[in-house]
């Protein structure tokens, strides 16, 4: 092997992190035979902070109306292709119930910046915390926020309504890049609101988007802004082309491309939530996301509700291979289970106290 590279896989592996020079050029690796080392220490290090134990994130899309016009989403405004439905609460609440009893161990609320939720203003966020309550009721399990940008008013309700994870993907941290990924949208509010959210007590994830033209540079200045950030789950998701939306004719990304900045988010943050998301690949992609690092499956949804995901709107659902029950036996074939929700809950705790011993006001900087 290269021998800049063992040393590299080696310094990390023993803890000692990696510096920007090092993820450059492990984004740059090419050979299978190096690649293979990388997924290796990745893998290594999973080992190491969470044993062979995986976390499962159930995904409910309960609105897919949204008011902005994000060029690479199926569900931006403009898109009259794009299957439009709001779940009321019965239905959301059903639906996070027959996921806790599948055995997953948080419930993902997700939703479009919608419109008609919106012009209700403060109203339209009591309909919001009342179903995170009633989630979180019914299932006794953690709930994640994913509703695009909101308001500290909001996320100081959303708190005290006991919500446990605001997501809100930056996407990219070139402000170049994000006005062609979410024209009109503020580069500066939608990363502050996951500092606030943190401030919070709300632990945040952050995520980029793979293959919509972001430089090795890119890449290594959003793990640079993670780190900033200290968030507590960090993704990549390859993009994937959506009928009747500006990058519909794009090309696919390279499958390695999530791949290996996966991994080096694992060397860069041992001990972090890292998702393996069904909504780019179906359970086919599943296997490659495990051997590169990633300790959460993500975007579990249940059939027959008429769901849908983000990037692959209908994938793998309605034959039911986005359940819990469908991805054991590859949690078995490597090694690997489900962790227990006991066990999640004990992650969460843990990071809530190391958390409590990092100077926030690092993180208004970022
Ligand atoms: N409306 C909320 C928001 O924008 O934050 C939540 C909706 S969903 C969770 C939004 C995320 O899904 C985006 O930030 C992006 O990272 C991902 N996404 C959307 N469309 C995608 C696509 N075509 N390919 C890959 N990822 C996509
Ligand atoms: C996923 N489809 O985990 C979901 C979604 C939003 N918090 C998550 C992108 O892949
Ligand atoms: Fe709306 Fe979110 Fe899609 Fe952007 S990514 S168009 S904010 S649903």
């Amino acid at each position: 092997m290269d021998t800049k590279l063992e040393g590299i896989l080696k310094a990390a592996t023993m803890g000692d992190g990696l510096e920007n020079a090092d993820i450059r050029f492990l984004l740059g690796l090419k050979k299978k035979e190096h690649l293979n080392a990388l997924f290796s220490a990745a893998r290594h290090l999973r080992r190491q902070f969470s044993g062979n134990k995986i976390f499962l994130y159930g995904f409910l899309y309960i609105s897919t109306y949204c008011r902005n016009n994000c060029n690479f989403c199926y569900y931006r405004r403009s898109n009259g292709e794009s299957v439009r439905y709001r779940k009321n609460k019965a239905e959301i609440v059903s639906a996070a119930r027959e996921l806790a009893q599948s055995g997953v161990h948080l419930i993902d609320l997700t939703m479009g910046e919608d419109p008609e939720l919106l012009k209700r203003k403060g109203e339209g966020y009591d309909w919001i915390v009342d179903v995170v309550e009633s989630v979180k009721a019914a299932t006794g399990l953690p709930v994640m926020i994913s509703p695009g940008l909101v308001s500290e008013d909001i996320l100081v309700r959303l708190a005290d309504a006991g919500v446990t994870w605001y997501a809100c993907y930056q996407e990219t941290h070139s402000r170049k890049l994000f006005e062609r990924l979410r024209p009109g949208q503020n580069y500066d509010d939608r990363l502050t609101v996951k500092v606030v959210a943190h401030a919070q007590g709300i632990l945040i994830e952050e995520g980029l988007l793979g293959g919509v033209g972001e430089s090795s540079d890119d890449i290594t200045d959003s793990i640079d802004t993670m780190r900033c950030l200290e968030a507590d789950q960090i993704r990549i998701m390859n993009f994937v082309p959506q009928s009747g939306t500006p990058m519909a004719d794009w090309s696919a990304a390279d499958p390695f491309r999530e791949l290996v900045v996966t991994a080096v988010m694992r060397l860069v943050f041992p001990e972090r939530l890292i998702p393996a998301s069904l909504d780019v690949d179906g359970l086919a992609g599943l296997r490659k996301r495990l051997d590169a690092g990633a300790n959460v499956i993500t975007s579990l949804v249940p059939p027959g509700q008429g769901l849908a995901g983000v990037a692959q709107s209908s994938l793998d659902i309605e034959d039911g291979n986005r359940t819990a029950g469908s991805v054991m036996h590859i949690l078995g074939e490597r090694g690997l289970c489900a962790a227990s929700v006991e066990e999640y809950l004990a992650w969460i705790n843990n990071r809530r106290q190391a958390l409590g011993t990092v100077d926030s006001s690092r993180r208004s900087a970022c």
